[in-house]
């Protein structure tokens, strides 16, 4: 049977995404928002495509949870983002109100599926969504697979190697906490440090801590969708076709790195059942500090999602 990966959220990330899903022919795809014409007019546009693309895969939109049925894979970018005035706080408890409603409908139309959550904030975001879909879905997080991304990019920028034969992660949360890997960079197998200064190591990876706000600085209105994008459609993609890839992986932790319960950003093997296994990179003193500093600051997220849904008197 033909693969189906439902998107709740068709704004700029989740139509991106679909568009990558549906271009690689890797899945049909289902476009779910509140805004419904939007999405009905979205799937249409996109299923207009298909005759170019060469795809014999179609999309179909609107406002209604029942369009994710036989979702193998759910894309979740709804919610909005911070508006003057609005703390982080604020932000985070119309998100989590928002996540609770997408869940419900996930929960009757694709129980089963695995859930790559996108919204932000992204790692209590994926914590509270996994909470309202336990024992229905696993869920995970994108966030890795993009500063990944950024941080090649940036090493490529610097020595002008293709970004194709650069290696190098980013582990822990979302956002100025992230973990570049500047350790285990490699640049065709040599060590990213044999090519490139200290001082302009350090460079990058505060560049690629900022990677976001530097696009948001330039967009003026909205945030960056392109990369996000695609690299939501490269889970989706080693996910339905089992592709056994690492992709840094937000997830929970099961006494990996020390850790049980937390959900951090890790080198994770994406097939079918999602993530297969969790990859324990070893990091340098430096690394190891980010790292803390990026678990402190998922616990501290973590705490203030349960004294909402504690406060809210939000159900499961
Ligand atoms: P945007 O274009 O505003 O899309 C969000 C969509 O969600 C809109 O079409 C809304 O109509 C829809 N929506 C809002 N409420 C609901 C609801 N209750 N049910 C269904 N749909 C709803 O934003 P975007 O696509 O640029 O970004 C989407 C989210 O992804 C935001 O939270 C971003 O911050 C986040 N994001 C995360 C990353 C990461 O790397 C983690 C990267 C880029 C964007």
């Amino acid at each position: 049977m033909s693969k189906k990966v439902g998107f709740v959220g068709a704004g700029f990330v989740g139509a991106e995404a679909a568009r990558q899903v549906m271009s690689e022919g890797i899945a049909n795809v289902a476009l779910v928002d509140i805004v419904g014409d939007m999405a009905k007019g979205k799937a249409l546009d996109l299923t207009e495509a298909a005759p170019i693309l060469k795809t014999a895969k179609s999309a179909i939109g609107g406002s209604d949870y029942k369009l994710l049925q036989d979702s193998d894979v759910v894309v979740v970018t709804a919610g909005i983002p911070r508006k003057p005035g609005m703390s982080r706080d604020d932000l985070l408890k119309t998100n989590i109100l928002i996540t609770k409603e997408v869940c419900n409908g996930i929960r009757k139309y694709a129980p089963g599926s695995i859930v790559i959550m996108v919204t932000n904030p992204l790692d209590a975001i994926v914590y509270v969504a996994q909470k309202f879909l336990e024992g229905t879905c696993k869920v995970i997080g994108m966030a890795g697979a993009l500063d990944s991304a950024r941080f090649r990019t940036f090493l490529s920028m610097e020595t002008g190697v293709s970004s194709d034969d650069i290696q190098a992660m980013v582990l822990g949360s979302h956002g100025d906490a992230m973990v570049p890997l500047v350790s285990s960079a490699s640049i065709s197998g040599i060590p990213a440090k044999e090519l490139i200064n200290e001082k302009r190591l350090d460079e990058i990876v505060e560049r690629t801590q900022k990677g976001g706000g530097e696009i948001v600085a330039l967009l003026k209105t909205g945030s960056a969708y392109y990369a996000p994008g695609i690299s939501v459609a490269s889970m989706v993609k080693a996910i339905i076709l089992d592709e056994n890839k690492i992709i840094p992986t937000c997830t929970q932790l099961n006494g990996e790195y020390g850790e049980s319960g937390v959900f951090m950003g890790v080198p994770a093997i994406l097939g079918t059942d999602g993530v297969k296994k969790i990859i324990e990179v070893s990091l340098s003193e430096k690394e190891k500090k980010l790292w803390e500093n990026s678990l402190n600051h998922v616990r501290e997220l973590m705490s203030v999602s349960d004294s909402i849904i504690k406060n809210e008197k939000i159900q499961f």
